[in-house]
């Protein structure tokens, strides 16, 4: 038997935003009106984000769609997007690409494979630097999506 878990220390940490954006997180936090700090607001999305990552099931085959933002402008980002892409065409049902603006390009991935398959390219596309809002939803493809029942 392990020693009972002891609660968590806090740690401090410093995070460089822009300023722009502090301004507009502080002002949603003064929305809220509950009181809250921007710790315990930042507590809040890593928690959230904590909880997302634990419902993968990269065990199973699931489904999904992979929404991303970007500045095409962002160096060869395009390119490595598009290259890391052609390793997962098993993977990647559709594409649909949307230029939003002179900068910002809007694409939008349907998703179907095995569960670490998917997980690994969302996190491959997520993590590069210059795609501003990425979000994978997704679900197993179990008894739930079983329309032939
Ligand atoms: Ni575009």
């Amino acid at each position: 038997m392990g020693a009972p878990e002891a609660a968590g220390e806090l740690a401090r940490f410093s995070v460089a935003v822009p300023e722009d954006m502090l301004k507009e997180f502080d002002a949603l936090i003064a929305r809220r009106g509950d009181a809250r700090n921007r710790s315990e607001a930042i507590r809040d999305l890593m928690r959230a984000a904590l909880v997302r990552d634990r419902t993968r099931t990269p065990h199973e085959e699931v489904i999904g769609s992979l929404t991303m933002i970007y500045d095409h402008h962002t160096g060869d980002l395009s390119r490595r997007l598009g290259d890391i892409q052609h390793d997962y065409t098993d993977e990647i049902v559709s594409t649909m690409h949307v230029h939003l603006d002179h900068h910002n390009c809007m694409e939008i991935l349907a998703l179907k494979g095995a569960g670490s398959r998917i997980y690994e390219l969302a996190d491959k596309l997520l993590g590069m630097r210059g795609v501003h809002h990425g979000e994978l939803t997704c679900a197993a493809t179990g008894t739930s999506l079983d329309l032939t029942a």
